[in-house]
């Protein structure tokens, strides 16, 4: 794979030649295109870049780009993205799929993926609905969503909040963007790949297929967080007042990462005769 040159940057060199089967107006269409042209905002060499996900009508992305991609298992895509950044630190990895994939199966390695702090942008493309499946209600659909068939008189439990989530875990960087306003998303992906330490994009990201409603979001999201904040409380105080469709960087603060210890690291022969009976 060549380098791509400063000069001659292109957002269409970071996506491959597999086209996205994703429905006509998918949320995602927007994402892949503000991953790409950030990575070419950056001039980011491709083979220096990789993209890891999880399973899902989002976590198809990795396929679309150029850089070194991994599709992984549902769920597993942040420990397969950590694994990778402590064994190569250079790489800049970039780490995407859904909020079923990200925030239930996966529910428990985002939260220590944030406490952790390893450079690593995160990207959630939110819809609120288990989309490759066909429309099961996921962690952040509403209470009263009833247009399911598995829950139709609605999921009666109240959405998951990521934000506050990412924040009380650990997360350094904590934003949320529209699918619907590429521009601002493109910037936020550059500002995250730039952040050094765990940051966390949640894009509501619209499902038209099985929640059509997701079309008039952008008569409904507004900016809000104008300025990040750099106080991890001040931050949380913020979100008391947000309605889940407040837009920016809520918060960002260099913070340490976690730091493998290598002293003591034992090849598996030696753990194989250690633990031998
Ligand atoms: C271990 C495991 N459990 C369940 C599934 C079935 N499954 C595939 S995708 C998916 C949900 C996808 O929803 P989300 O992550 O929100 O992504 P979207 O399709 O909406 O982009 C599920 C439950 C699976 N592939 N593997
Ligand atoms: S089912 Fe929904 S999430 Fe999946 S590709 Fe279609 S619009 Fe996108």
């Amino acid at each position: 794979m060549n380098d791509i040159s400063h000069a001659e940057v292109d957002f269409t060199d970071y996506k491959s030649d597999v086209s996205p089967v994703w429905c006509p107006g998918c949320g995602d269409y927007a994402v892949l295109s503000a991953i790409t042209k950030a990575l070419a905002e950056l001039a980011l060499p491709r083979e220096n870049v990789a993209l890891i996900s999880g399973i899902g009508c989002s976590s198809r992305i990795a396929a679309y780009t150029s850089v070194y991609g991994f599709h992984g298992i549902h769920g597993r895509a942040l420990p397969i993205a950590q694994g990778l950044k402590l064994a190569r630190p250079d790489t800049t990895v970039l780490c995407a799929g859904g909020d079923g994939d990200g925030f239930s199966i996966g529910g428990n390695h985002f939260l220590h993926a944030c406490r952790r702090n390893l450079d690593i942008t995160y990207i959630v493309m939110d819809n609120a609905v288990y989309g490759m499946t066909k429309g099961q209600a996921s962690p952040t659909s509403a209470a009263d969503w009833t247009n399911s068939k598995l829950t139709p008189e609605g999921p009666g439990v109240p959405p998951l909040q990521p934000l506050d989530i990412a924040l009380a875990a650990g997360a350094s960087h904590v934003v949320r963007c529209f699918s619907g306003k590429v521009q601002a998303l493109t910037k936020a992906i550059a500002d995250a790949i730039q952040h050094p330490g765990f940051s966390f994009i949640q894009v509501i990201s619209p499902c038209v297929t099985y929640r059509p409603e997701m079309r008039d979001l952008k008569h409904v999201v507004h900016e809000s967080f104008t300025e990040p904040c750099t106080d991890r409380r001040e931050a949380r105080r913020r979100l008391i007042d947000d309605d889940g469709f407040s837009l920016g960087t809520l918060f960002k603060s260099v913070e340490p990462s976690y730091k493998p210890c290598h002293q003591n690291t034992k090849t598996a022969a030696e753990l194989e005769r250690q633990f031998a009976l």
